[in-house]
């Protein structure tokens, strides 16, 4: 298992690669490059970026995330241009020494909440997701609220690029079924998995964020009976997923610890997203600093869960607080990751030297 954080190059991060080299038992990021979605990323500006990461002394060894044209998504003839361009970018990730690149294929919208500073009682503040209110904005409006409270830093998911198109495609996605989008998945999982696995790059879905419909837009990675029908699309280990606690852990349905035993015992988890969540509702939630007695989720049990099946992957600890008066990207503060690193760390060396002794 490797603990890594995410961070975002070209002065996109308040956190530098030093203070993240500094944090105990982080071993490198999981990064990315800005690039038109549907672009080839290029060979020279990917080395750059990874000899910056190597020369702090950290490891380039996931990327977080290479976007998938929306093209791809709607089955529409030009896939095969934008799957052509995929294939190159994972032959230049290759050649940098990237194993695991974390994606994923929700419609139009990455991810969403209805606030990105929601003020807990002890002056700390937090993501949160309302439902009732994610339903009433329509979806610029909500991206128009959220890049005003990103602090001035891009927002992963909403970048400008995308908003110019979102009604419209929002709009095309009404008449798409949910086996016509399977259909479209399975096409590009079948173009990639076989180069994946020929480059032994392991390929880590996100699972949708919140795992339930909105918009009328088909969510496909949203539970296990969901995440099942995806990795039998295509039955290479290659084909895998990045278990994201905090988006899956959204829906009060889903048994997380259930899950990773499941998924991991297969061998189909490459890279985990690790952090706690409050429920208010059903579909409301908080997220949470990662431990334990700050959420709903046990924590211990996740772990064990992970330990147990044998995870050799990646971890990462999922967004964090703001907290201590940090200024940063929603989500990507150094400090409260930090800490939750260290939390993860301690609970996995327990439970590792435990589990040894039992
Ligand atoms: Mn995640």
């Amino acid at each position: 298992m490797k603990m890594i954080l995410r961070w975002f190059p070209d002065g996109d991060d308040s956190v530098t690669l030093q203070q993240i080299r500094q944090t105990p038992g982080i071993s490198g990021v999981a990064t990315c490059l800005k690039i038109p979605v549907g672009e080839v990323w290029p060979l020279e500006r990917l080395q750059a970026l990874r000899n910056e990461v190597n020369d702090a002394q950290l490891e380039m060894e996931v990327i977080e995330s290479v976007n998938i044209h929306e093209d791809i998504k709607k089955g529409l003839d030009a896939r095969d241009r934008y799957i052509e361009n995929y294939i190159a970018t994972l032959r230049n990730l290759h050649a940098v020494g990237v194993k695991c690149l974390c994606y994923n294929f929700m419609p139009v919208i990455d991810w969403a909440r209805s606030d990105l500073a929601f003020p807990l009682e002890d002056g700390s503040t937090v993501m949160a997701y309302r439902h009732d209110e994610v339903v009433k904005l329509n979806p610029s409006t909500m991206a128009d609220a959220m890049l005003g409270k990103s602090g001035g830093y891009s927002l992963p998911g909403w970048e400008p690029e995308r908003l110019g198109q979102m009604a419209a495609d929002i709009e095309f996605y009404q008449d798409v079924s949910v086996e016509k989008y399977w259909k479209n998945m399975k096409y590009f999982l079948d173009a990639i998995v076989p180069i994946a696995e020929e480059l032994d790059i392991q390929m880590a879905i996100h699972p949708d964020d919140p795992p339930w419909p909105l918009y009328g837009l088909p969510k496909v990675i949203t539970n296990a009976e969901n995440i099942h029908e995806f990795l039998a699309l295509n039955n290479s280990r290659y084909n895998g997923l990045t278990f994201c606690t905090g988006s899956l852990g959204s829906s009060v349905d889903n048994d997380i610890p259930a899950m990773l035993r499941e998924f991991g015992k297969e061998g189909r988890i490459h890279f985990a997203h690790l952090r706690n969540v409050r429920h208010l509702s059903p579909k409301d939630f908080d997220e949470a600093a990662h431990l334990s007695s700050c959420g709903d989720l046990d924590m211990f049990e996740v772990v064990m869960a992970l330990c147990e099946s044998g995870f050799n992957g990646y971890i990462r600890p999922d967004h964090g607080r703001m907290i201590w008066g940090e200024k940063a990207r929603p989500g990507y503060g150094l400090y409260d990751r930090a800490l939750g690193a260290s939390y993860l760390l301690g609970l996995w060396e327990a439970i590792d030297i435990l589990s040894g002794r039992l």
